[in-house]
């Protein structure tokens, strides 16, 4: 059965539209940053891995054949990677199958590391990456992930990448369907308090709009990414994301100069009930950290195209 993909845009409140997410191919770096980064404007570029061993070449098969031994554990239930995806694979719109089924690929998968290596040159500068940063500031993010999912495979909830980092989804098989809701749409999302990067609507890709009527006004633009392609997905953009048929995925977040700011203010969030001393002491070194940073990233630094393996 073929999936039925929802209308492309959905106007929102006093005629509010989302503009068309713009395919391209051999992107110009300084056209990247112009056009797209420091606007904030998502696109699909349909070449950024071409680079990868990966590209257009694992599929559930290689997985099956080469990983299938693979232990994970997806709300309790630990599969082997073969039965998982012979599980996704038979599952349907109806009757999906679990999602996300993920890995932290340098922690639980690094045999993957050179088949997604280097990384993505548009992505780059990662602040992520830095000696100047210490790993306890990106606890909880996760900086590499590789994601498998079965026709129906529904993310769980409406949000925008913690921190206000910038995400990047490459697809290395099959089509998913993400929803995408500009950040001044925020008012509309029903945020959750305790997390303010996460909407608390449920079962929010068919929500029951009287309990959410607001929500029924939030301007959004649906975007199908096909095999090989990649969604960049600047900070503060909601999301959700629907598998159309099985996928394998990869996802990471950037760290660079234009959402700095944001993720210190964030951080501050993200933190607010942690140990009050030791949470000024960071913002204090975050401060200091910001240009110097950036004086190391005038200068052409930054760009390690390395993952970050620490
Ligand atoms: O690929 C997906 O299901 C969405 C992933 C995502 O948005 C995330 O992990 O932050
Ligand atoms: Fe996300």
């Amino acid at each position: 059965m073929s999936a039925v993909i929802e209308p492309l845009a959905k106007t929102g409140v006093a005629g509010h539209s989302v503009p068309e997410v713009e395919r391209r191919s051999a992107l110009g770096a300084r056209e990247f940053v112009a056009k797209y980064l420091r606007p904030r404007r998502p696109v699909i570029l349909t070449d950024a891995a071409a680079a990868w061993p990966a590209y257009n070449r694992l599929t559930p098969d290689h997985f099956r054949r080469h990983h299938g031994e693979k232990r994970i554990t997806i709300e309790g239930r630990e599969w082997r990677l073969d039965e998982l995806i012979d599980t996704l694979e038979a599952s349907t719109q109806d009757q999906p199958g679990p999602y996300p089924c993920k890995f932290a690929v340098v922690q639980d998968f690094p045999e993957l590391l050179p088949e997604v290596s280097p990384r993505i040159a548009y992505s780059l500068p990662d602040r992520q990456n830095s000696a100047l940063l210490p790993d306890q500031v990106f606890s909880g993010v996760n900086n590499l992930e590789i994601f498998f999912g079965g026709p129906g495979g529904r993310f769980p909830y409406l949000h925008y990448d913690v921190l206000h980092l910038h995400a990047w989804i490459t697809q290395l098989h099959g089509r998913k369907a993400f929803t995408l809701f500009p950040p001044d749409q925020k008012r509309l999302l029903y945020i959750n308090p305790d997390m303010p990067w996460q909407s608390s609507i449920e079962n929010h890709q068919q929500p029951d709009y009287r309990r959410y009527p607001l929500f029924k006004q939030a301007a959004s633009r649906s975007v199908v990414i096909e095999p090989g392609e990649t969604l960049f997905l600047p900070c503060g953009w909601w999301h959700t994301a629907r598998s159309l048929e099985m996928t394998i995925s990869i996802a990471f977040d950037q760290l660079e100069s234009g959402n700095w700011r944001d993720f210190k203010r964030d951080f501050a969030i993200e933190h607010r009930h942690g140990r009050p001393a030791l949470t000024a002491a960071v913002r204090a070194w975050l401060a200091l950290a910001g240009p110097l940073l950036r004086l190391i990233e005038t200068a052409g630094g930054g760009r390690n195209t390395h993952w970050k393996t620490r």
